[in-house]
């Protein structure tokens, strides 16, 4: 059994050293802020260009700024490496690394599994390890309490074990890593102390739980009470539409409910790292247990489906016109997942993209903040938006409202447009109806 006041000291003085596994959206920021609280951190990242970039002082994160890695860097509180043989020298060892989906829809936690491999052989008592990425209720012990038997320690005793879920919302300008708070769960009690007080030296709030199971759960919960509230409200979407209902005016006025009532707003899909992936891991777990979440299975097969709704509604739209989806030019305004970010993951843009060209549109796309996108078999590039490029175009369709817009320009120009975000409302009504809305 180690010596716990040890380890614990160390975080008080931040003299512990610590090592973030996957400097990616979670990781990087994550490091960033160690470092900023006066910890000496590296990242072990198996991207040798993003090492290079993290030892130049660059940021390739949206939400780190380039200047603050630049100081840390310079001050030697933070550094880059593909070598995992640090781990030997860590008193902290965060995985922050991808858990995706895999091609049938199963959790993939080969990301995790390979980083716990690569430690094993430099793990070395009175050290804690944390796992960050989302996964499945057990995985954590499973995983990591091998890597420690394995390598001849006792989870608990010698090495402690701890899941604390992200929360991170990416080009959230508000809450970000410090300031967001943190869920922490320990495989035993000791755990629970030890990582307990790493997290607190960090953010602003730490919520302990009573295992890592517990912090698992919680964490596939939360994005899983999202993506079933946003299917429904793509379903009311749906059922307006058949009703010739406006579903954004029954949201709005949905929201004025002071209590009990949380709006969600109808899009073209879900899309991101995370909301359209968690919940299918507790789906796949449930399955293991023979038991069928219903709630889940349903959100999601609403969620998928809506790109292929809104073909069929750009379909209508076209006929108003005497058109047809073949032949038609369309622009895809806004390929982003989310608005004023930059990350294509999963975005439902890019099945709107290829269902339209499947069906023999000729599509271009623009997007302020990605200037390039894999389609298909093909890679497109951001059209730049021009009176002549709008004016081009049979329709326009908004499938990611990006504020840097100018949406007055794109509606004056176009011949009409199809806005499955509602950006537009405040201002469609100044060019006589070419504007229809999801
Ligand atoms: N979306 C809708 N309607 C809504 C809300 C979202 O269609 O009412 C869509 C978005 O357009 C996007 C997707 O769902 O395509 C996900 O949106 P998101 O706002 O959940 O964005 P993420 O996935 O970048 O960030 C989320 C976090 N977001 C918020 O809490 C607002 C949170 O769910 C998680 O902490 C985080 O992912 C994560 O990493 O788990």
């Amino acid at each position: 059994m180690v010596n716990v006041t040890k380890l614990l000291s160390a975080f008080e003085g931040k003299s512990a050293r610590i090592g973030v596994i996957g400097m990616g959206y979670v990781g990087y920021p994550m490091a960033v802020l160690a470092a900023q609280k006066g910890y000496t951190v590296v990242g072990i990242e198996v991207n040798e260009k993003r090492v290079d970039q993290i030892n130049q002082g660059i940021s390739y994160i949206q939400d780190v700024k380039s200047e603050e890695v630049k100081t840390l860097v310079e001050n030697g509180k933070l550094s880059g490496t593909t070598e995992y043989s640090v781990v030997k020298d860590l008193d902290v060892v965060l995985i922050t690394v991808p858990t995706p989906l895999n091609k049938t829809g199963d959790p993939d936690m080969g990301f995790v599994i390979q980083a716990a491999d690569q430690m094993q052989e430099f793990l070395h008592p009175s050290m804690i390890i944390s796992l960050e990425s989302t996964t499945y209720p057990g995985s954590t012990e499973e995983i990591l309490s091998k890597a420690v038997t394995d390598a001849g320690y006792v989870p608990g005793e010698d090495i402690f074990i701890a899941f604390s879920p992200e929360r991170v919302d990416p080009g959230n300008k508000v809450y970000q890593t410090e300031n967001t708070p943190k869920v922490v769960g320990g495989m035993t009690a000791n755990c629970s102390e030890v990582a307990t007080a790493l997290y607190s030296t960090l953010v602003k709030h730490v919520i302990p739980v009573s295992s890592t199971t517990a912090a698992e759960m919680v964490k596939l919960y939360e994005n899983t009470f999202r993506a079933i509230n946003i299917g429904l409200v793509n379903e009311l979407a749906i059922i307006c539409n058949l009703l010739k209902i406006d579903v954004w005016e029954i949201v709005e006025a949905a929201s004025t409910k002071p209590f009990g009532f949380m709006p969600f707003f109808p899009g073209p899909g879900l899309g991101g790292h995370c909301i359209p992936i968690d919940p299918s891991y507790l789906a796949w777990k449930m399955k293991s247990l023979q038991y069928k979440t219903r709630f889940i299975d349903l959100a999601t097969e609403i969620n998928t489906g809506m790109p292929v709704w809104v073909i069929n509604r750009v379909a209508t739209l076209l006929n108003e016109i005497e058109k047809s989806v073949k032949g038609s030019k369309i622009m895809i305004l806004g390929l982003a997942y989310k608005a004023d970010i930059d990350d294509l993951r999963e975005s439902p843009a890019l099945d709107v993209f290829r269902l339209l060209e499947e069906k023999g549109a000729t599509v271009v796309y623009h997007d302020p903040y990605c200037p390039q996108a894999h389609i298909g078999k093909q890679t497109h590039h951001s059209l730049e938006l021009t009176d002549e490029t709008i004016r081009e175009q049979d329709l326009v369709i908004i499938t990611t409202g990006h504020s840097t817009v100018d949406y007055h320009n794109v509606l004056s120009k176009a011949n009409m447009v199809f806005d499955t975000r509602n950006i537009t409302r405040k201002i469609a009504e100044k060019y006589d109806g070419k504007v229809r809305f999801l």
